[in-house]
């Protein structure tokens, strides 16, 4: 990647050189402040400096891990790309190009959003290196239109364009046109609601996603699919959603029987005196780090 490159204290987790540098780190923190198909407030093009900042204040000694897993997989930060310059299907272009890049240097991409029109083209870079690949999103939004305001790269469209690539399992969801809940029955996706998953036991709902789930799995996690009481931050908040130990219990049981092969955090929508919600967003990325390369 020939870019200008953030270094300490300026990267993912304030990391030291031995423990960021390019060459030598697995996983690639890539921010894409996307903004610009949004139908409700803007300011997710913020997301990935607040989350970037909230990530040098959290402790890197991962209690439930036993471990500092920044040492074992090594982050590297890229600067974000420019997302104004250009028309949408350019900067789609280019977001798709920068994770073939990355995927060819045998780099873990996380993209940091912005909004989640970033992930259908990262999907593509990463299905045309791994077969047998699913998607998991957690969201509270379906996302399954296949246009949104003459858009089929709006955030509104991402599963839809996703599932042009891949299956997928949708984890969370509680909020969606008609048109999409019937289109759902005759698309590759299993639908978890999330008014299901509140009633369901723990290990029941997670043992099913994981048997809907090939063996290779991309992480598309939209905030919002966490309830609004924990992360009130995004742009489009839903009543009951996840909370954080559901989440968590979900992708470290996909770290322990899948290989997870790229992920995503989007739709943080900082606000003042709401510094929780990026310490959150902060700990999921780093969580999922742990969660993908380091095993007991
Ligand atoms: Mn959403």
């Amino acid at each position: 990647m020939n870019r200008y490159t953030p270094t300490p204290p300026e990267n993912f987790g304030g990391l030291p050189e031995e423990h960021s540098l390019y060459e030598t780190s697995r996983a690639v923190i890539y921010p894409v402040p996307l903004d610009r198909t949004s139908a409700h407030k803007h300011g997710t093009c913020n997301g990935p400096a607040a989350i970037l900042s909230a990530s040098r204040q959290i402790e890197l000694y991962d209690d439930e891990l036993d471990a500092e897993p920044f040492k074992d997989i090594g982050i590297h930060t890229l600067a974000p790309i420019d997302t104004m310059d250009g028309t949408i299907e350019e900067v789609t272009t280019e977001i798709f190009t920068a994770g073939c890049s990355l995927l060819e240097d045998d780099k873990f991409p996380v993209a940091l959003g912005g909004e989640h029109a970033l992930t259908p083209p990262l999907v593509a870079a990463v299905a045309k290196k791994f077969r047998s690949l699913s998607v998991l999103q957690i969201d509270a939004h379906a996302n399954l239109r296949d246009t949104h305001h003459g858009s089929s790269l709006s955030h509104a469209c991402t599963m839809r364009r996703v599932l042009e690539l891949c299956p997928a399992v949708q984890v969370g969801i509680r909020s969606l046109s008609i048109e999409e809940a019937q289109a759902i029955p005759h698309l590759r996706t299993k639908v978890y609601w999330a008014r299901d998953i509140a009633r369901a036991p723990l290990k029941s709902w997670i043992a099913k996603v994981l048997g809907d789930l090939s063996s290779n799995v991309y992480l598309t996690i939209d905030l919002d699919g966490f309830d609004p009481s924990i992360m009130p931050a995004t742009s489009a908040p839903e009543p009951g959603g996840l909370d954080w130990h559901q989440v968590t219990s979900l992708i470290r049981a996909i770290g322990e029987h899948k290989k997870i092969v790229g992920m995503d955090v989007v739709e943080l929508l900082p606000q003042p005196g709401q510094h929780a919600c990026d310490r959150l967003a902060a700990r999921l990325v780093y969580k999922c780090l742990g969660y993908a390369f380091c095993h007991a």
